[in-house]
């Protein structure tokens, strides 16, 4: 069978400081040509609309799978199935991903009969299945058709025998993240054991946690031709052994790499030797979620760290000279104080302070057991640059006091001052034709805008997302998880009372 995969636009806001490698959909490609069958993947970052359907033109495949982890862009994914339901009315059209696989229902419904299936969970085993039983794809495990669902897929046990198709992603010097331009993506684990309330990473994965051993990752570094990579992990290095263990790998086989990674405050607390090593061999930005500098917040969100463990855990990255990104929740109850005190911290700080706006995602507990009603059901403005929720200030002065916090970025870390700090980083990017990080430096403007953000709440929606007072039942979390752990219930060291999650 041929068929081609396809990985939506970039949302308006990442495309300032990154754009990375469609990696889940590298990794279903991979599983799907071993399987036999003739696969191309385009990625709508890099490539644009016009492009994608004259090579659907020329390729004419027999299915076409989309990728769906971000909830804002249910509205292109189904406009293009729908395209390509026009142009090969025998194409079998399919989707997967994170935010789809909590909105089957919707999709279904949006699709009109432009989708055959949507893949719920991780993708590696349910999508070769599906492919070579199309089209009597009915009851197979994680596939979802208009008429039926089929049982959960189990996870895949092995996480080193998924490898990635890098070869099949096109304009790869377009993948960047800040300095570290060119950027491959890798993936050392898969999984979180926490369970906070405004994140759908632990019900996708059930709360389990699986580890790439050391071998097959360092041979898979060692294979990656960019010289940096962004780790994709949610929480990077909650076993500390696994950390050394890759280390390990890396020195012996003598790879040089510059590393991004994510993890948690905590984690970086508790297991400093293992980023203390890995700033050694090229960890050279980290980013952590502290969310909130309120500990009562922080006990809503369910984040069980303290703010003092955060204050602690920025101090050892500063030890280490790791340079750190840190998110902050705005929530939509802000008010000009609120902001205020979020600014004089931000502009103090050595490190780059990103704002996002509280969201609640479908598969996450904020979403089922919100107290406050959305004000906007537009897929396109959950993207956690947004308010959905009702502002105390009236929702233009928000997104004013939003983006002048935000601005604080741009004023230390962007512009023409940083430029000439980091002009010889710069020279030897241009030498190699990359000019990512250099249009960075400078494009803030352009797109933050909070006229341009309060006009996006008057677009005409053509898709309205399901509120939670629309589902026919509030689902309990353990019906919204994805999948169920792979492995019995444990007690951890690392995280309290997560399952999962063997040390
Ligand atoms: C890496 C990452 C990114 C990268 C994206 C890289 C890329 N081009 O895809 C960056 C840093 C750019 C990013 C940005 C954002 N992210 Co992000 N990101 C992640 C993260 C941590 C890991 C994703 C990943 O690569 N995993 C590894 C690969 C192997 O897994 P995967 O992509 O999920 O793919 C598997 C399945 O989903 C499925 N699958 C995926 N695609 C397909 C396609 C088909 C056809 C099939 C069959 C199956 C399938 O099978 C794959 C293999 O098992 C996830 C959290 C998570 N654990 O999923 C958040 C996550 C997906 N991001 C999230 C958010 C909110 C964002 C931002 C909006 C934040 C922001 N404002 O900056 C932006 C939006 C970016 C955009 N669309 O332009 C949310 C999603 C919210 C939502 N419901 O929409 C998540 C879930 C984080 C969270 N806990 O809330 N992100
Ligand atoms: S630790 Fe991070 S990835 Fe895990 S549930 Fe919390 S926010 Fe999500």
């Amino acid at each position: 069978m041929k068929v081609f995969l396809v990985h939506p636009s970039t949302l308006m806001y990442a495309e300032v400081y990154l754009r990375l490698e469609p990696l889940g959909l590298e990794c279903i490609a991979a599983a799907v040509r071993q399987a036999g069958h003739e696969v191309r993947l385009i990625d709508l970052q890099v490539f644009n609309h016009a492009e994608f359907k004259r090579e659907l033109l020329a390729f004419r495949p027999d299915a076409v799978g989309f990728s769906l982890n971000y909830l804002a862009n249910v509205p292109e994914v189904i406009d293009l199935a729908k395209l390509v339901k026009e142009q090969l009315k025998d194409a079998f059209v399919f989707t997967g991903g994170h935010s789809g696989s909590f909105i089957v229902d919707e999709l279904f419904e949006h699709a009109a009969g432009a989708l055959d299936a949507i893949i719920t969970g991780e993708g590696e085993l349910a999508a070769p299945q599906m492919l070579n039983a199309a089209p009597n794809v009915e009851g197979l495990p994680g596939v979802a058709t208009p008429r039926r669902k089929g049982p959960r897929s189990p996870l895949v046990e092995n996480i080193d025998l998924i490898r990635p198709a890098r070869d099949l992603t096109r304009r790869r010097h377009k993948y960047f993240i800040g300095e570290l331009d060119p950027c491959a993506s890798i993936e050392f684990s898969r999984g979180c054991p926490w369970d906070c309330s405004f994140c759908s990473a632990w019900t996708f994965y059930g709360r389990s946690y699986r580890k790439a051993s050391a071998g097959v990752i360092a041979e898979e570094l060692a294979g990656v031709r960019e010289p940096s990579l962004f780790i994709v992990d949610d929480v990077a290095f909650v076993h500390p052994e696994h950390g050394m263990g890759i280390a390990d790998e890396i020195e012996r086989q003598k790879i040089k790499k510059r590393y991004y990674l994510e993890t948690r405050c905590d984690v970086l607390i508790r297991n400093q030797e293992v980023f203390a090593r890995w700033a050694k061999l090229g960890l050279a930005y980290m980013f952590l979620g502290l969310e909130s500098l309120d500990g009562e917040q922080l006990k809503m969100f369910r984040k069980r760290v303290t703010p003092n463990q955060n204050f602690e855990a920025l101090d050892i990255a500063r030890k280490l000279k790791i340079d750190v990104a840190i998110n902050l929740i705005t929530d939509p109850n802000w008010d000009h104080a609120d902001f205020q005190r979020a600014r004089d911290w931000a502009a103090k700080v050595p490190e780059i302070v990103h704002m996002t706006v509280a969201t609640p995602y479908p598969g996450t507990e904020l979403f089922y057991q919100n107290q406050r009603a959305l004000t906007s059901t537009d897929y396109r403005l959950y993207d956690i640059q947004h308010a959905v929720m009702a502002t105390k200030l009236p929702l233009n002065e928000f997104y004013e006091e939003l983006v002048r916090t935000q601005e604080i970025i741009n004023r230390k870390f962007m512009g023409w001052k940083t430029a000439v700090a980091v002009s010889r980083i710069i020279a030897g990017q241009l030498i190699h034709g990359q000019t990512n990080f250099l249009k960075m430096l400078f494009r803030f403007k352009s797109v933050y805008n909070p006229k341009r953000q309060f006009a996006d709440h008057s677009q005409p929606v053509k898709y309205h997302m399901r509120r939670p007072e629309d589902y026919p039942k509030i689902p309990s979390m353990t019906d919204v998880l994805v999948h169920l752990p792979v492995t019995k219930p444990a007690k951890p060291k690392a995280a309290p009372a997560a399952v999962g999650a063997p040390g």
